[in-house]
């Protein structure tokens, strides 16, 4: 099958390209790397046909989508606090590129089309494990254009009969995940500030909970959302279904490191949200989905690969 990837050069887009390849498809890339990065592409060579560009831009949407019958749509700007500096910006990267990428996928017959969604949009609704029945009240315009990118999602199923599926990630960690920047997944600055000899910071008390969730998790997700029955617009949460608290993840991280190194506390995140939790059912009864990789599993694996591949500095 010939497969579009938007935002494959990400940290998750590129975990899904390895794996379509390795399932012999053929992969197109959509990605501006605006947040992604080529070097994540380049172990793949030619094997990935490359097309530069904005998901919002038509040109780029259409180029990309033609002979494609499957879309995976990742291509995101996923940060909470860049969006709340530049609703603009997010709106355009995640709810218009959506609608974009969606009229181009119509078009070009391209008949499946897989959702990056995000646990973003539950805010902060304090009923846990958070069931994609549940109501939404996001809490940033990221959450928000997630949002509406769902609702066209499942709009052009009912409209132009197109086999559609949100998946809503929880966070999501693993190799090649970006530390790059103080909004940068929490597990790569943890990882990342041991492996350096400095100190994590942990915003708040650490009781905070995610349900961290291993990227071969979401990979198998959406490999299984490829050949699903019955793809109407749904919507299913991806993750363990477990949660864990910032002070265990800190704990864990430095066993698995064999360094021993305090958190540094500073005062909580404005609209940081205190559990996350999903509940998973949804996705087991339409894809078969359970997590493959356990969370310690999951950490081991990260922390191998930063440890080999990261230019650090250790002073411990
Ligand atoms: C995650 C997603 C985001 C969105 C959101 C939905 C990531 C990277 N981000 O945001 O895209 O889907 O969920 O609600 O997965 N923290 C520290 N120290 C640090 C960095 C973070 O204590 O150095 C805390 C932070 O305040 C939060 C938790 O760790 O309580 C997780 O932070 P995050 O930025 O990894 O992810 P989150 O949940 O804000």
């Amino acid at each position: 099958m010939k497969i579009l990837v938007t935002g494959g050069g990400g940290f998750i887009g590129s975990h899904l390209v390895e794996a379509l390849l390795a399932r012999g498809h053929r992969v197109t890339v959509l990605d501006d790397f605006s947040t992604g990065h080529a070097e994540n592409l380049r172990p793949f060579g030619r094997k990935v046909a490359l097309v530069r560009g904005d998901c919002a831009d038509e040109a780029a949407a259409r180029k990309a989508c033609r002979g494609v019958s499957a879309v995976f749509h990742l291509a995101a700007m996923p940060s909470v606090p860049r969006s709340v500096k530049d609703p603009l910006l997010s709106h355009r990267t995640n709810a218009t590129a959506t609608l974009t990428m969606l009229v181009a996928a119509r078009d070009a017959g391209a008949r499946r089309f897989v959702y990056a969604g995000s646990s973003a949009v539950y805010g902060d609704l304090p009923t846990l494990p958070k069931r994609e029945d549940m109501p939404t009240r996001p809490l940033s315009p990221y959450g928000l254009g997630k949002l509406a990118g769902e609702h066209y999602v499942r709009l052009f199923a009912s409209l132009y009969g197109m086999e559609t599926l949100t998946l809503r990630y929880f966070n999501v960690f693993g190799p090649r995940q970006d530390p790059g920047s103080p909004y940068s997944g929490v597990i790569s600055l943890f990882v990342t500030a041991l492996l350096e000899g400095r100190r994590p910071v942990i915003y708040g008390d650490g009781r905070q909970t995610r349900d961290f969730t291993y990227v071969a998790n979401v990979v198998d997700a959406n490999l299984r959302a490829l050949t699903a029955k019955g793809l109407r617009g749904q919507t299913l949460n991806v993750a363990t279904g477990k949660r864990i608290s910032l002070l265990d993840l800190h704990r864990e991280v430095s066993r698995e490191l064999g360094v021993e190194r305090s958190p540094v506390h500073r005062a909580a995140r404005q609209g940081d949200i205190k559990h996350s939790q999903a509940a998973i059912g949804a996705a087991r009864r339409l894809l078969g989905y359970r997590p493959i990789v356990s969370f310690r599993d999951g950490i081991r694996r990260t922390t191998d690969w930063y440890r080999a591949s990261a230019p650090i500095t250790r002073q411990n």
